[in-house]
């Protein structure tokens, strides 16, 4: 089976997405998320000018040599785009191999391991009271888990708080924008957040939160010390991961379970935070490292060492990964939860796929495949918009991570 034709489509259906379309000889052909935020165009790149030309005439069954090709052959390997443009060939050969077999992708990686995949939702408001009434409109949306995050008090702007709690967007303009941030505020401001929602809304709701890269070490084990009543399912990314012995130094101090790797490209990044036990759920996604292929392979890393995953599932993964994500989740055997913000309407029309929510579980569809399509007539109505992440400054004007 031989790939003839390889394009990449970039559309803005409320947000920007890039699509990698792979077509064969035998007419079937796969599709592939190769989106990332606030730095589409380089990807795009990359495939086009790079990967492409070298993916043509090739035999699209044979997905691990592709794989191998792209990331053992190519000299300068691993890296967010990189990786990126490697997850979407192997997304969309995984899809091809499927629809192929005449089987939904989760049959081929060795079938259900569950009957539905746990998802959690992100509540946020300007303060506490609003983040109450955030996390109550999920609750009655029959969410189970759920993020909480709330604007702290002091601070113009905070992160993972938007206007619309339903489609929270953070790329929000055309040149970044700028937060503020002050650790000590964000410190004195969190257990109180907890305190109120375990009081309102009892043991059983599974809480979430996402510190988003900002605190040292030290501070990370206060915080989940401090968080420790209020049971957690997780604290997400509390110190940026570059460092991964800085996690030994919050595990010293603190049960609360921590979760990272949503910008982790590849296996590399996370080998020692696994094999060390020093998290317990792994973040990182199929689009952002590598594919299924890779993602295998993390996950069954994390398996040996008591490690679930995690999938990032923000906005700005497309429903191609989303879709490929749930019949991972769907078979994986070392499955946590997996995040799930809603695209909107408009995205999900460009992109049809056979994913459902019902009651705080997606349901992967049965189509063979991992089930998502592209609608490339209604994509070419929406044009690509410049749209860029935040950056984050201290009150004194350092440039701090955001
Ligand atoms: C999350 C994330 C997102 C990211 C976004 C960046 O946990 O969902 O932190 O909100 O900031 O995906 O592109
Ligand atoms: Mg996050």
């Amino acid at each position: 089976m031989k790939i003839t034709a390889a394009r990449v489509i970039v559309c803005s259906p409320g947000r920007n997405f890039v699509t990698l379309k792979i077509e064969t000889d035998q007419g079937l052909y796969g599709v592939g998320d190769a989106t990332l935020n606030g730095r589409e165009f380089s990807v795009v790149s990359y495939l086009n000018d790079h990967l492409i030309p070298c993916l043509i005439g090739r035999d699209a069954r044979q997905i691990e040599d592709i794989w191998q090709y792209f990331y053992r052959g190519a000299y300068w390997r691993r890296g967010p785009v990189g990786m990126t443009a490697l997850a979407a060939i192997d997304m969309a050969l995984w899809d091809i191999k499927a629809k192929a077999a005449g089987m939904p992708l989760y049959q081929l990686l060795g079938g259900r391991s569950r009957d539905k995949v746990l998802v959690y939702g992100h509540a946020n408001g300007k303060d506490i009271a609003e983040t109450v009434d955030a996390v109550a409109h999920y609750r009655d949306l029959g969410y189970q888990a759920i993020r909480a995050q709330s604007g702290v008090p002091g601070l113009a702007s905070t992160y993972g708080v938007s206007k619309d709690t339903l489609f929270y967007e953070p790329a929000d303009a055309d040149l970044p924008t700028e937060s503020l941030w002050s650790t000590s505020k964000y410190l004195n401001h969190v257990p109180k957040l907890f305190a109120e929602l375990r009081q309102q809304f009892g043991d059983e709701v599974h809480l979430l939160h996402d510190v988003h890269h900002r605190l040292t070490p030290i501070e990370a084990a206060r915080l989940g010390k401090e968080l420790e009543p209020f049971k957690l399912f997780w604290l997400e990314d509390a110190v940026p991961a570059e460092l991964q012995e800085g996690f030994r130094l919050i595990r010293q101090h603190t049960t609360t379970p921590l979760a990272v790797g949503e910008v982790f490209s590849s296996i590399h990044d996370c080998q020692h935070l696994i094999s060390e036990q020093l998290i317990d759920y792994i973040r990182t996604t199929i689009v952002h490292a590598g594919g299924v292929t890779h993602l295998r392979r993390i996950a069954a890393l994390a398996e040996l060492y008591h490690v679930k995953t995690g999938f990032h599932g923000a906005t700005d993964l497309s429903p191609v990964t989303m879709g490929t994500a749930l019949h991972f989740d769907t078979w994986v055997p070392n499955f946590g939860i997996q995040e799930y913000m809603r695209h909107t309407a408009q995205t999900d029309e460009v992109f049809p796929h056979d994913y459902q929510f019902k009651q705080g579980f997606l349901y992967c569809g049965e189509t063979p495949g991992h089930g998502v399509d592209i609608n490339e007539k209604l994509a070419a109505q929406y044009p690509y918009q410049r749209a860029y992440l935040p950056v984050n400054r201290l009150e004194d004007g350092t440039l701090f991570n955001w």
